[in-house]
C-alpha cells in the first residue's frame, strides 16, 4: 500500500517500520512533525525532552540495552546535543542510533544556518540525506541497520525542503529485531581515559570500514544520461539539479558522509565537465578534491549559503557557460520576491506577550531575550529586544553583563531585563538562573509562562501536566522551582495588566536583588481564549492620536480619513479576544467593551 506522506511523516512511519521502541526529541521547525506523528504510533515510547542534549541521552540509554532508538531536532538543536553525539561515537551502539538533524537552508525558521553534515565528519559517523519523502523513511531504517553493523550512531540530514514536501511512500510492517533487550555491564560506557586507551584507534578502523561500506550501499548510484555534463547531489540539491539538467548523467549520493569515492572516480572517468551541485557547504566537493578527484564547477558558481531552487541552478550554470538546461526554467525569472511588499511576523492578537512588551518599550530598558514567539518584540511597534543569542541565553548574557560593568551595572543608564519563554527557561534557562543566583548576579527576569511551547506549534512542557504520548504528569509550578533556587524576589503577574506590569519590573530594578517575574496567560492560539466578545471604538471619543497603535496589535486598524483628515482606528471583531491592551492605552477611554443592546420587548 502506498501513501501521500511528508519527508517528516515518513521518517516516522520508518522509527514504526523498524521497531524502533524510543525516540525522543525537542521541538524545533522543521523537525518537530517528526515526534508529533511517532506519537500515533503506540508501539513506539516517545517524549518531548526538555532539551536535544537530554533527548539525545534518553536514545544513548535506550540503545544502551539493544533497543532500537532515534533521536530527532533542528539544525541548533544538534549543537546542544552536540556533546553526547560525540560520546556515543566513541562508546558505540547495542541497538540502532539514528539522530536526525533537520536543516534549514535559507534560514525560513530558524536563527541562523549551518551545515550538519559537518557534525558526521567532526565525530567520524556516517551520515545519510534522503531527497524526498520514500528515502526519509527508508534512509531512516537502513540507518538503524548500519548502525548496528558498524557499531556507531548514524546521522540524518533532512532540509526544510525534503521534511515539508510530500511524496508517495510505500508502507510495510513494523519488524521488531529478535533480539533481548537489557541492561549490559559493559566498561564501554564508562569514558574514562583508562577505560579507552584503544577507542581513537579503533574509532579509525571502523571509519575505514564506513568508507568501505558506503561504496556498495544502493543509496549511492550513477544514473547515466548525457555524458557532457556530470551533477554530483545529494539531498534536495539532487531535485533542484535533476529537474534543471534532465538529460544530464548524476551521481546520486545518499551518503554525503563518508563519499562513495572510488564509485565518484569512476564516475568522474565517464563524463567531460564534473559539477557539484549542492546546498549549504561545499561538503562533497572537499571530500571530492581531498580524494584527488577534479571538480570543474561547485560553489564557484553557486550561493554558499541559502536555499537553491531548479531555476536558480540552471540559471546560474547555463550564465557560466553549461549546457543541457531545461528551457522553461530559463525563462522564469528567478529573484521572484524582488519587489514584494514585505510583511514581518507578529504576535498574535490577544497574545500575552504584548503587555510585557508595551511595558518595556516605554521603560526603554535594555533587553536580554531569548527565542521564542517574544522574539518578535524585537520588531516595531516595541523595538524591545537588543540581544537573542541562542536558547537560554537570556539570562546568562545578562549576568555577564552585569558582571562586567561592575558598579556601573547599577546605574539608572545601564538598567537591563532578561526576558525568556517557559520552554526555553525549561531548556537551557534554569542552569543560566542558577548560575546568576550562585554567582551573586542581581538580574531581574521576566518568565513569560503561557503554558505551551508557543513558537513551533504549541507543544507541551514540563508546566503544562501532560506528555507527548498524551498522559498525565507533574505540573512545575516556575515560581515555586525560582524560590527553590534562592531567588530572593519571586513575583507572578497578569501580562494584560500594564500598570501591574510596570510596577512589578520597576520594583524589581530598584531592589538591586536577583528577581524573577512570572507573566502568567495562557498561549490564546494553543487554548483558544476569547475573554469576552470583541472590543469597540467609540468614534465619537477616538482623537485619532494612535497611541492604541504602539501595542501592534494586528486586530486594530486605521479607518480612511474622516472629513478632518483624521485616520481613527476599527477594531477587527474576528480577531480581537477582548484583553483590553489597547484600550490601557487610550487617554481618552474611546475603547471599551461593547455594551449589550437592550432586549426588545
Ligand atoms: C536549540 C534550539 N532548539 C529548538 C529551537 C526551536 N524553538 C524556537 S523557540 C522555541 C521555544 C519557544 O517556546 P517558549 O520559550 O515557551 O516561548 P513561546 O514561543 O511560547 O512564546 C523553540 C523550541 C531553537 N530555536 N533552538
Amino acid at each position: 500500500m502506498r501513501s501521500v506522506m511528508s519527508g517528516n511523516e515518513a521518517i516516522a512511519r520508518g522509527i514504526w517500520e523498524a521497531g524502533v521502541k524510543v525516540a525522543a526529541a525537542y521541538p524545533g521547525t522543521p523537525s518537530t512533525e517528526i515526534l508529533e506523528n511517532v506519537s500515533t504510533y503506540p508501539d513506539v515510547y516517545s517524549e518531548w525532552s526538555v532539551n536535544e542534549k537530554v533527548a539525545l541521552e534518553v536514545a544513548i540509554g535506550a540503545s544502551s540495552t539493544g533497543a532500537r532508538a532515534v533521536a530527532a531536532m533542528k539544525l541548533v538543536g544538534l549543537n546542544a546535543a552536540a556533546d553526547p553525539l560525540f560520546n556515543s561515537s566513541w562508546i558505540g551502539v547495542r541497538g540502532g542510533l539514528v539522530v536526525i538533524s533537520a536543516d534549514d537552508p535559507g534560514r525560513h525558521s530558524s536563527q541562523t544556518e549551518q551545515d550538519n553534515k559537518n557534525y558526521a565528519r567532526f565525530a567520524m559517523i556516517p551520515a545519510l540525506e534522503p531527497s524526498d519523502s520514500q528515502e526519509c523513511k527508508d534512509f531512516l531504517m537502513l540507518g538503524l541497520e548500519l548502525s548496528e553493523e558498524l557499531n556507531c550512531p548514524v546521522l540524518m540530514r533532512t532540509t526544510t525542503r525534503t521534511s515539508h514536501s510530500k511524496g508517495l511512500v510505500e508502507l510495510g510492517e513494523r519488524h521488531e529485531p529478535d533480539r533481548e533487550i537489557g541492561i549490559e555491564k559493559d566498561l564501554k560506557y564508562s569514558l574514562l581515559p583508562a577505560f579507552t586507551r584503544n577507542r581513537p584507534k579503533e574509532m579509525y578502523e571502523r571509519l575505514a570500514r564506513i568508507r568501505r561500506r558506503v561504496e556498495t550501499l544502493p543509496i549511492n548510484r550513477m544514473e547515466m544520461g548525457d555524458t557532457e555534463v556530470g551533477i554530483v547531489a545529494c539531498g534536495a540539491a539532487y531535485q533542484y539539479a535533476r529537474e534543471a539538467f534532465p538529460g544530464a548523467s548524476f551521481l546520486k549520493v545518499g551518503s554525503p558522509y563518508p563519499l562513495p569515492v572510488k564509485m565518484a572516480a569512476n564516475f568522474r572517468s565517464r563524463v567531460k565537465t564534473l559539477i557539484v551541485v549542492e546546498e549549504s557547504d561545499a561538503f562533497l566537493e572537499e571530500q571530492l578534491i581531498l580524494a584527488g578527484i577534479k571538480v570543474d564547477h561547485g560553489q564557484d558558481l553557486l550561493p554558499h549559503w541559502g536555499e537553491l531552487d531548479p531555476a536558480l541552478v540552471a540559471n546560474l550554470l547555463t550564465a557560466a557557460g553549461i549546457p543541457g538546461a531545461a528551457a522553461s526554467l530559463l525563462a522564469q525569472p528567478y529573484a521572484a520576491q524582488e519587489g514584494l511588499p514585505v510583511r514581518p511576523p507578529t504576535l498574535c492578537p490577544g497574545c500575552g506577550h504584548r503587555g510585557v512588551f508595551t511595558v518595556l518599550s516605554r521603560l526603554k530598558l535594555w533587553v536580554s531575550g531569548d527565542i521564542g514567539c517574544y522574539t518578535l518584540g524585537a520588531m516595531p511597534p516595541f523595538n524591545a529586544m537588543n540581544s537573542d543569542i541562542c536558547m537560554g541565553a537570556s539570562i546568562s548574557t545578562a549576568h555577564g553583563i552585569q558582571k562586567a560593568l561592575g558598579e556601573a551595572a547599577f546605574e539608572k543608564k545601564n538598567r537591563k531585563i532578561s526576558v525568556i519563554g517557559d520552554s526555553t527557561f525549561f531548556h537551557s534557562g534554569i542552569t543560566g538562573l542558577l548560575n546568576t543566583i550562585w554567582n551573586n548576579g542581581n538580574s531581574v527576569i521576566v518568565i513569560l509562562d503561557n503554558r505551551t511551547t508557543g513558537m513551533t506549534g504549541g507543544q507541551d512542557t514540563p508546566g503544562t501536566g501532560k506528555t507527548l504520548m498524551g498522559t498525565v504528569a507533574p505540573a512545575l509550578d516556575i515560581a515555586h522551582l525560582c524560590r527553590a533556587m534562592g531567588v530572593s524576589r519571586v513575583e507572578v503577574v497578569d501580562p494584560y495588566d500594564l500598570k501591574a506590569v510596570e510596577v512589578s519590573v520597576t520594583a524589581a530594578l530598584d531592589s538591586g536583588q536577583p528577581s524573577v517575574i512570572v507573566a502568567q496567560a495562557p498561549c490564546v492560539l494553543e487554548y483558544k481564549v476569547r475573554m469576552s466578545d470583541a472590543w469597540v471604538v467609540d468614534l465619537e471619543a477616538c482623537t485619532a492620536c494612535k497611541r492604541c497603535l504602539r501595542v501592534g496589535c494586528t486586530a486594530l486598524s486605521l479607518l480612511s480619513p474622516d472629513e478632518k483628515g483624521k485616520q481613527k482606528v476599527e477594531i477587527d471583531p474576528t480577531l480581537c479576544i477582548g484583553c483590553g491592551v489597547c484600550a490601557q492605552m487610550c487617554k481618552f477611554n474611546a475603547i471599551g467593551p461593547k455594551v449589550a443592546e437592550p432586549a426588545r420587548a
